[in-house]
């Protein structure tokens, strides 16, 4: 990876993608296409009309790797993320510093993240249209976010509705660490570091993409706009939500035993969730003793009936997104005594929609060295782009950067250009004119 979006070319084929896949093997460039053309890989195909000349906007998203994934995780992020990648320009990373902020096993924590990234292979995340790495592994998301830490007031992280869930959801006598506090600040680093434009985000993480856009504007306005004697460029860009087109598939999938809570990998009970990794009699017993209700006739959308909604979305979502008037009917004919076919056409659908990605995660995981390379150019081409912003941020809150990184925002070089624009003529540097053209706020 050579430049950021901003400074140029990220259009397909730019300097970022050309260099992820030049060092790819051509043995792996051939598995990917071969899993792109299997007709299993239940993906949208898209077409290219958003390439051209124009660069793609940026889209950033991950997922913590607290556990298995489950197909809340598929539906609801990582499908559609399959669905981006050819028409953005789309980073995806195992957000792993975010696992820490409620007790972990570090067991377990590194082969939850390689699985986790390991699943997005599988699910059909195209390292060679996208890049794919671990956050941790790329050290300027820690320092943003203490940077961030600094500027953002504690009121604006109490009103936070997913700490206080995550807080109740520990009990009462746990202790709750700063980290899963601050944790909405370490996302607002996340995204802005890669100037991300887009972020999907489902109703849960609304709120914390709009603690984003809110500190990346104090932050542009206190250290930039604000800035003495010169006004300086905006760091950050405000990102915006990609929300899931109406009719596109399932924003929201609810717990098997509890259609008002939401699946989620640290559930305690293992039948509230299908892992993308359960097997077969897993799946269906798990589907055998869900929670139904007492009315035999299904229909969609009834606020009263919450697993019956939640279930027959789930059954929409891996059928092919039909209308869902041609599902009533279907379940309708098929099932005049009740839930039991409905229950069966349901697992049989979920082992037959999951057997293709599992098989492709098994191949994934068994081949640690292709993981390792995939990973490690994510890491390369985050690095390049992170750490270019978290110059320019700390160039915009005043620290004291080593003489060769004043040039990177060209903050320093354009204060001293003016300053001496009467003796001396200092050439500006192609970095800060390319990034001041493009500020947003000016
Ligand atoms: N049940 C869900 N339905 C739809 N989307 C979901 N997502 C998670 N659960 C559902 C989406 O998956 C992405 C990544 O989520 P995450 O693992 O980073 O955190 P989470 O939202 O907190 O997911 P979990 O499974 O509930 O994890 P734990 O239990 O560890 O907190 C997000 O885009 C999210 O919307």
């Amino acid at each position: 990876m050579s430049l950021p979006a901003w400074h140029g070319n990220t259009t397909r084929g730019g300097a970022g993608h050309a260099g992820a896949r030049g060092t790819l093997s051509g043995a792996l460039r051939s598995r990917w296409s071969s899993w792109r053309m299997s007709r299993d890989l239940h993906l949208t195909k898209h077409n290219d009309s958003a390439s051209g000349n124009e660069r793609k906007r940026r889209v950033l998203s991950g997922v913590q790797p607290t556990g298995r994934l489950h197909l809340g995780n598929y539906l609801g992020a990582i499908q559609q993320w399959a669905r981006y990648q050819y028409d953005f320009d789309c980073w995806f990373c195992v957000v792993d510093m975010h696992a820490i902020t409620v007790p972990h096993d570090p067991r377990h924590l590194a082969d939850e993240t390689l699985s986790t990234a390991a699943m997005y292979l599988a699910c059909g995340i195209d390292p060679s249209h996208c890049h794919i790495f671990v956050q941790s592994q790329v050290p300027a998301h820690a320092e943003l976010a203490w940077m961030l830490n600094c500027i953002t007031p504690m009121g604006w992280l109490e009103k936070m509705t997913q700490y206080k869930d995550k807080k109740q959801r520990l009990g009462d006598d746990a202790p709750v660490y700063l980290g899963l506090f601050a944790y909405p600040v370490l996302m607002a680093a996340d995204i802005l570091l890669y100037r991300a434009e887009c972020v999907p985000v489902g109703e849960d993480q609304r709120q914390h993409l709009e603690l984003a856009r809110d500190i990346a504007r104090s932050f542009n306005y206190t250290f930039c706009r604000k800035r003495k004697p010169h006004k300086l460029p905006s760091v950050f860009r405000e990102p915006e939500a990609l929300i899931l087109p109406e009719g596109a598939g399932v924003s929201r999938v609810m717990s098997l035993t509890d259609g008002t809570s939401k699946m989620s990998k640290s559930a305690a009970s293992d039948v509230s969730r299908i892992n993308l990794l359960d097997d077969a009699d897993t799946i269906r017993n798990k589907i055998r003793r869900c929670k139904t209700d007492a009315e035999r006739e299904l229909r969609f959308d009834d606020p009263a009936r919450p697993e019956c909604n939640n279930l027959l979305h789930i059954y929409r979502a891996i059928t092919g997104n039909r209308p869902k008037a041609d599902i009533e009917r279907e379940l309708a004919e098929l099932n005049p005594s009740g839930w039991a076919g409905f229950k069966e056409r349901l697992a049989e659908a979920l082992v037959s929609f999951l057997s293709p990605i599992q098989q492709r995660y098994h191949e994934v995981r068994q081949d640690a060295l292709y993981l390792e390379q995939i990973l490690a150019q994510g890491q390369q081409a985050a690095n390049a782009v992170a750490s270019e912003t978290l110059r320019a941020a700390k160039e915009a809150m005043g620290f004291a950067l080593p003489s060769d990184q004043h040039r990177v925002f060209g903050l320093g070089i354009e204060i001293q250009e003016r300053a001496t624009s009467s003796t001396t003529s200092v050439a500006k540097p192609s970095v800060s004119s390319a990034m001041a053209r493009e500020d947003p706020a000016d």
